[in-house]
Parts: structure tokens; C-alpha cells; sequence
């Protein structure tokens, strides 16, 4: 049986790969930061599993990783840990820099002196490619042959990450992975983000009209950004497949597909059957980011044939489980919807 530690256990990601790796029989350690209040929610219906542990760690301190890697030898290192909002990261540079940049280089310099190495994740991503696309037939894409060109501080250090990842690898032979992978959501999708904030209007605007209440208009920022959604299900799968491939290279996760902002608005509220969404969402410039990808498309062939993935639930059904389940959280809808 093998064992895995997963950094950034509390997130989206974090909350699928331990249910997937669970399933398959593996003990899991999952490192959660110190907070002052629980931070477990998406990993609370696994605590009772005798295979699952959640220790504390932080990925900007090289000692206690040093310590838990040691300690456990695992088979695995997934790093999902981010500061991975990119509006944030133009306010919060530096603290972006070290735990999305560094903390990756932190695990990496104590995998290297391990003497039972463990495979390495990095969960690199789409918005390193920034304005950047490669073309073919007159249509736009990225794969990895695309050229990087990061907009942001966010992106500026998972490429830092993504580069360090391939140095490890080809310099000191470290089995070292970046996933370089699109947009995913899910039900569990922080609420800062745009899919989950839209999802999260509709729901309140569902109850609200059922009730013969009004709420305030949704506030947005760019409308036009085109994004290559996927599922969060079906992307922890194939950061798993790439640690179990014969040798260890960078992959693109991607559904081939592209939507803008927009397109996501309309396909939510077209769920509560309203198609004159205009009327209930606004442009806050406030919203916009210095610096926009505009264009994401990801082409996952090498993927599909080398690792057997491809993913399986399609834009249209990801907003409709996005909206409906929270629509049912009755729970969350009678404290009120806080959402930036
Ligand atoms: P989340 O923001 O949901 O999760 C990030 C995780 O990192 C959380 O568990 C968070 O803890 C943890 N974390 C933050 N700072 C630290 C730190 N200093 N030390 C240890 N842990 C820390 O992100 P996702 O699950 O959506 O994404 C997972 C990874 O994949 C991230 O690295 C993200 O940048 C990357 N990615 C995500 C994509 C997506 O579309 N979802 C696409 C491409 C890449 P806490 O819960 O306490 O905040
Ligand atoms: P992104 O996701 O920046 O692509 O990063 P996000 O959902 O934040 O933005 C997607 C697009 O929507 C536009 N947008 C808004 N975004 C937010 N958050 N809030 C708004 O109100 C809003 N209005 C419009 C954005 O400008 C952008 O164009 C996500 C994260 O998960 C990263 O960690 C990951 O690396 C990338 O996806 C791939």
C-alpha cells in the first residue's frame, strides 16, 4: 500500500485527491496551515477514515518539511498549496512569491537529499501562458510547446515553480511533475472565484424570486476573459495517472474547449430558466485586474496518449451541478450570500 502526503489538503484539489487516493487504498497525509478556526470543511467527512491524517505544515517552512517528509518516506508528494488567487496576488505579491513560488522549491530541496525519493506533483497552471497561444489550422491553442509569458504575480511564480520542477528533474534526476493545468471547478470551488461567485448569485437570486424578494445586482469584472473550464473530479485523476507513468515529465489538462466569462453567466442563470440575464449583473471596474489572460484553450493530447486521460464531465454540466448544489444549500442561503 502506498502512502502520499498532499500539501494544500483543504483545498478544492486537495478535498478530490484524498477522496481518490483513499479509494485506492492509500494512506494519506494531509498538511493543513495553522489557522484560527477550523479550516477542515472539505475534508471533514474523511477525518473518521483510520488512513487519513491532516498534520499541520506550512509550505514557507523548510524545517517542518523536512521533519514530515522524514518521518512518513512517502511514496508521493502532491503540492497543491497556493495562494492561488490571481486577483489577490497584484495586492499580495510577495506573500504569493513565497507560498506559491518558494514553497515549491522548499519540498523540492528536501526531496533531493532524501535517500528514498518520493514522486513529485507541482500543480503548475494555464496562467503561466499568459497572453501567449500557439496556432494551427486558424485556431487558437495552448499545449506544452506554447511559449509562457505570465501576467501576474501569481503567475510569475508557478513558473518560477514550474521551472524548478524541471531542473530537479533533469539535474539531480528528481521524479518531478508539473501539471499544467486549466480551470477547474467544482461544487467545492472557493466562492472568490468566478464560476463559484456566479453559481452562488443565481442560487440567492433562485430563493430570493420564489420568495417575492429582490437582491442586489451581481458585480463582475472582465466579461470577455475566455476560460477552458473543466471539473475538479476529473483533473485530481490525472495528477495521480502522471506520478504513476514510467518517467516523469510536464503534462497539459485541459478540455480543448474555451468560454468566456459571459457564456458562464448565461448557462447559470439559464438554469433557473432566465435568459434576460442583463438585467441582474453588473460590470465593476473595481473587479478588472491590472493585467488579463485573455485566451485559454488547452489541448491535452499528449495526455490522452501517454496517460489514457481525458476528462469527463463538459462545461454545461459543471455549471448545472455548480448551480443546483447550491441551490440546495438552503443552509448557506438563509445566513446570506457574502461574495466578492
Ligand atoms: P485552493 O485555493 O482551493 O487551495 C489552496 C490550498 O493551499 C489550500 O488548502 C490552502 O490552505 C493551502 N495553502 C495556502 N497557503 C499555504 C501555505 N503557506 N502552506 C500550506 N498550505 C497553504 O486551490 P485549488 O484547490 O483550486 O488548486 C490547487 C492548486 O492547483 C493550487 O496550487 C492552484 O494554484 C493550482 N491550480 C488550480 C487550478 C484551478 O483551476 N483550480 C488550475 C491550475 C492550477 P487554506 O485552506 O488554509 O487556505
Ligand atoms: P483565474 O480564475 O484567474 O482564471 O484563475 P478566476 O475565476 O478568478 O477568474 C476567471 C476569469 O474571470 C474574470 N472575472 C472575475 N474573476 C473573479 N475572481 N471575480 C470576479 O468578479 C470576476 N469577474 C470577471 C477574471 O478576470 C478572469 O478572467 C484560476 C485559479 O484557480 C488559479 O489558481 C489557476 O491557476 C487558474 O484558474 C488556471
Amino acid at each position: 500500500m502506498k502512502t502520499a502526503i498532499i500539501y494544500g489538503v483543504t483545498g478544492q484539489d486537495g478535498s478530490y485527491l484524498s477522496e481518490l487516493l483513499l479509494s485506492k487504498q492509500y494512506t494519506v497525509y494531509g498538511v493543513a496551515r495553522r489557522s484560527s478556526l477550523s479550516n477542515t470543511t472539505r475534508v471533514n467527512h474523511l477525518l473518521t477514515q483510520k488512513q487519513f491524517h491532516v498534520v499541520q505544515g506550512d509550505v514557507t517552512d523548510s524545517g517542518s518539511i523536512y521533519r514530515l517528509l522524514n518521518e512518513v518516506q512517502p511514496d508521493e508528494v502532491y503540492n497543491l498549496a497556493a495562494q492561488s488567487h490571481v486577483g489577490t496576488s497584484f495586492g499580495q505579491p510577495q506573500l504569493t512569491w513565497n507560498v506559491t513560488g518558494q514553497g515549491c522549491l522548499n519540498i523540492l530541496e528536501v526531496i533531493r537529499d532524501m535517500g528514498n525519493r518520493p514522486r513529485f506533483y507541482q500543480a503548475s497552471s494555464s496562467e503561466m501562458f499568459g497572453d501567449q497561444y500557439s496556432l494551427s489550422g486558424g485556431e487558437k491553442y495552448q499545449d506544452e510547446q506554447t511559449l509562457f509569458k505570465p501576467q501576474s504575480p501569481y503567475a510569475i511564480a508557478k513558473l518560477a515553480a514550474h521551472h524548478s520542477v524541471r531542473l530537479y528533474r533533469d539535474s539531480y534526476g528528481v521524479f518531478a511533475c508539473g501539471g499544467i493545468l486549466f480551470n477547474h471547478e467544482s461544487e467545492r470551488r472557493g466562492e472568490s472565484f468566478v464560476t463559484r461567485k456566479i453559481s452562488r448569485y443565481v442560487a440567492d437570486l433562485y430563493w430570493a424570486t420564489q420568495e417575492g424578494r429582490s437582491i442586489p445586482k451581481l458585480k463582475l469584472g472582465n466579461l470577455t476573459a475566455k476560460r477552458d473550464w473543466g471539473h475538479a473530479e476529473d483533473y485530481v485523476k490525472a495528477m495521480w495517472l502522471m506520478l504513476q507513468y514510467e518517467e516523469p515529465m510536464d503534462f497539459v489538462i485541459a478540455t480543448g474547449k474555451t468560454y468566456s466569462v459571459e457564456d458562464c453567466v448565461k448557462e447559470a442563470f439559464q438554469c433557473i430558466n432566465i435568459n434576460e440575464y442583463t438585467n441582474y449583473v453588473e460590470v465593476d471596474p473595481e473587479l478588472k485586474r491590472p493585467s488579463e489572460v485573455p485566451y485559454l484553450r488547452g489541448l491535452a493530447r499528449k495526455a490522452k496518449r501517454r496517460l489514457d486521460w481525458e476528462p469527463v464531465i463538459n462545461f454545461k454540466s459543471l455549471v448545472n451541478r455548480m448551480v443546483q448544489y447550491d441551490i440546495q444549500d438552503r443552509n448557506r442561503h438563509e445566513e446570506g450570500s457574502k461574495c466578492t
